[in-house]
This record gives structure tokens, C-alpha cells and sequence, in this order.
């Protein structure tokens, strides 16, 4: 009985914790949206961390950037819609202003950070 209130307990607090993050979202920049969209602007803040390095060299070069470039046009609402896997598909890591599409300014972004190095 009183492992089950322990695990009961554990529960709501992990709820309560979820609850209040999502809470405080907006005071961390974040407006208020649906949580797909907010689970999704938290992976691409968090892939990115400030540097757009997907062949993690350490540098954001050519490479990078073409990265984002290939990918522009591509959405969120339909991230593969050539139906193939193997060619470059709607990724948030991609979407530097986030926005749920790929376009100038995402591009313009990754090419603002060019020759910067990542830790
Ligand atoms: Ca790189
Ligand atoms: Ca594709
Ligand atoms: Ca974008």
C-alpha cells in the first residue's frame, strides 16, 4: 500500500511539474501554442543551442549552411513531401527562425554564424 502512494505521489508530482513548465513557457519567450508546436520549438532551441553545426566539426561552414539551403521551401505541415526519406526533409534543427518553414531567413541565419566555431 504505501509503495503504491509512493509511485501515486511521484505521478502527480511529475505532472505538476509538466504543468508548471508549460506554464512558464511564455516568460521564457515562448507564446503560448499548441503543444505540439511548443514540444517542437523546444527540440529546435535545443538542437540548435546557438549553433547550426550538423556535421558537428565544430565550424559553421559551407557545409551548414548548405544544409539548411537544400531544405528550403520545406514545412513543418509536410516535412517530406516527396515522400522520400533519403532526401532532405523538414527538420526543426533546420528552422533557425522558427516558424515551421524553411526560407531566406533560415538560411540567412545559419549564414550570419559562418566561420564561427562551436564548443
Ligand atoms: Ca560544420
Ligand atoms: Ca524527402
Ligand atoms: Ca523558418
Amino acid at each position: 500500500m504505501r509503495h503504491t502512494a509512493t509511485r501515486l505521489s511521484r505521478a502527480v508530482l511529475v505532472v505538476l511539474a509538466l504543468a508548471v513548465s508549460l506554464a512558464l513557457l511564455p516568460y521564457m519567450g515562448l507564446p503560448y501554442q499548441p503543444l505540439e508546436v511548443t514540444a517542437m520549438r523546444l527540440t529546435s532551441i535545443l538542437y540548435h543551442d546557438g549553433c547550426p553545426d550538423y556535421d558537428h566539426n565544430g565550424i559553421i561552414e559551407a557545409y551548414d549552411i548548405g544544409q539548411v539551403a537544400l531544405r528550403w521551401t520545406l514545412t513543418a505541415a509536410n516535412p517530406d513531401p516527396d515522400g522520400d526519406p533519403g532526401t532532405p526533409n523538414y527538420a526543426p534543427e533546420y528552422d533557425l527562425e522558427f516558424d515551421g518553414v524553411i526560407d531566406m531567413r533560415d538560411i540567412t541565419e545559419v549564414t550570419k554564424d559562418f566561420g564561427d566555431t562551436c564548443d
